[in-house]
């Protein structure tokens, strides 16, 4: 058995980010498990053995056919022993005894259900799986001291579990564009995250903000938050500022975490018609600038009673200027395999790095400027992969 020409061609490709990886394709019954212990790994705070988990599932899924048999996985990168031991049992038996078994373990489902609520992280988690919690009824009933994000989302965890839909995210970037014209007329947001890379559902809508004039778009998060809470369209928001001008790291390096934004974590309350169907509510107060009457803020529903008229769904906000416009957009749009493997690429290929806000070149010692995608992939010395095949 010889492989397939397109298997040798993708053989060559070790970095997610060389490859074209679409939402859709043909080996989910491998990559399913493998994401599973990858999710597994991460729960127990294992960072190298899950990005080796995700990496095995992401060769799997450029690849054109179904896996049938382990000679058609010769000349692949990326698969380690214990994915390929894992999936030579799924071929061989249909299922893996080490996934389906974690699958079913307490400590998998209770911290997948704990970290599964809004503000709640793995260590979080983990102490309240050792002193018993299992599930979010069980962190309502305790005692458990709970910070504002975690109210929330305790408090609407019921809609937040729930996908949001690609209508839904429409409503929401409706709400976000009129939102943003209020406070800064000229700025541009765009769709990032899952849904520009093609998803039908998200956990959450992404949007990023910026205005053509450099400098302009400064201060305009808490405007826009402004505007949304007097709209009482926002259950829930933590904004924090842009630190990346202000923390000096000297030229030789730019920072490598993304977190420098002025952004926001919200939760949106977005309004939905008798039908199901989510819309803008901003558009029911159209022509009233900073009105909002007719919408006087009711009493609070009770918690786990669905509310009739509105759904609470995540939104994260980030504000860029425009001279990082092209790097916020390749570092917001994921999935965050495909970043780590770009900034993996840039480091240990090119002697480059990336981040958010910029590229640097270690060799030449200087940024490498670019405002679009294409001009990074570029610099980078990469094929442009459109985001429709970012989904490692
Ligand atoms: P997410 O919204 O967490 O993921 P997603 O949109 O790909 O998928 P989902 O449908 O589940 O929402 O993150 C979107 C991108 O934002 C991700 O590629 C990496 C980037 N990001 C950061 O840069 N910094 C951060 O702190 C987070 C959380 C994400
Ligand atoms: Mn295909
Ligand atoms: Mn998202
Ligand atoms: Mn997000």
């Amino acid at each position: 058995h010889t492989p397939s020409p397109v298997i040798s061609a993708v053989s060559a490709k070790s970095y997610a980010c060389q490859r074209r990886t679409p939402l859709k394709h043909h080996n989910l019954f491998l990559t399913e498990p493998l994401e599973l212990l990858a999710e597994n790994a991460e729960l127990g705070e294992n960072e190298g053995r899950s990005v080796a988990f995700r990496r095995a599932a992401a060769i799997l899924k450029t690849l054109p056919l179904a896996v049938k048999r382990m000679e058609d996985l010769q000349g692949l990168p990326c698969l380690g022993d214990h994915s390929l031991r894992v999936v030579k049992e799924i071929l061989e038996y249909g299922s893996s005894q080490e996934v389906e078994s974690t699958r079913h373990s307490e400590q998998f489902q209770a911290m997948k259900a704990l970290t599964g609520i809004f503000g709640v992280g793995v260590k979080t988690a983990d102490r309240w799986f050792r002193e018993g919690l299992r599930c979010p009824a069980d962190v309502a009933k305790s005692e458990q001291r709970l910070n504002s994000s975690q109210q929330a989302g305790l408090l609407h965890h019921e809609d937040l579990s729930q996908h949001v839909s690609r209508a839904e995210a429409d409503a929401i970037g409706q709400i976000v564009e009129r939102a943003v014209q209020e406070v800064l007329p000229g700025a541009h947001i765009t769709l990032i995250g899952g849904f520009r890379r093609g998803k039908e559902t998200g956990h959450d809508v992404d949007f990023l903000i910026t205005h053509p004039e450099e400098g302009k778009e400064e201060g305009l998060m808490p405007k826009v938050v402004q505007w949304l809470e007097t709209q009482d369209l926002l259950l829930y928001q933590k904004t924090t500022r842009n630190s990346y001008l202000e923390s000096k790291e000297g030229p030789a390096r730019p920072p490598n975490n993304m977190d420098r934004f002025e952004r926001c974590f919200s939760i949106f309350k977005l309004e939905r018609r008798a039908s199901g169907e989510a819309h803008s509510s901003a558009q029911a107060t159209e022509g009233e600038p900073g009105g909002g009457e007719g919408r006087a803020p009711g009493p609070e529903p009770l918690p786990q009673r669905r509310p009739a008229g509105w759904k609470a769904v995540r939104v994260d906000l980030v504000v860029s200027p425009f001279s990082q416009f092209g790097f916020a957009l390749l570092g917001w749009t994921g999935s965050k395999l495909f970043e780590r493997e770009l900034r993996r690429w840039a480091g240990r290929e090119k002697n480059m790095s990336l981040s958010s806000h910029a590229l640097y070149d270690n060799s030449k010692g200087c940024y490498l400027r670019a405002s679009t995608e294409e001009e990074i992939f570029s610099h980078l010395g990469l094929d442009y992969i459109p985001p429709c095949d970012r989904n490692a």
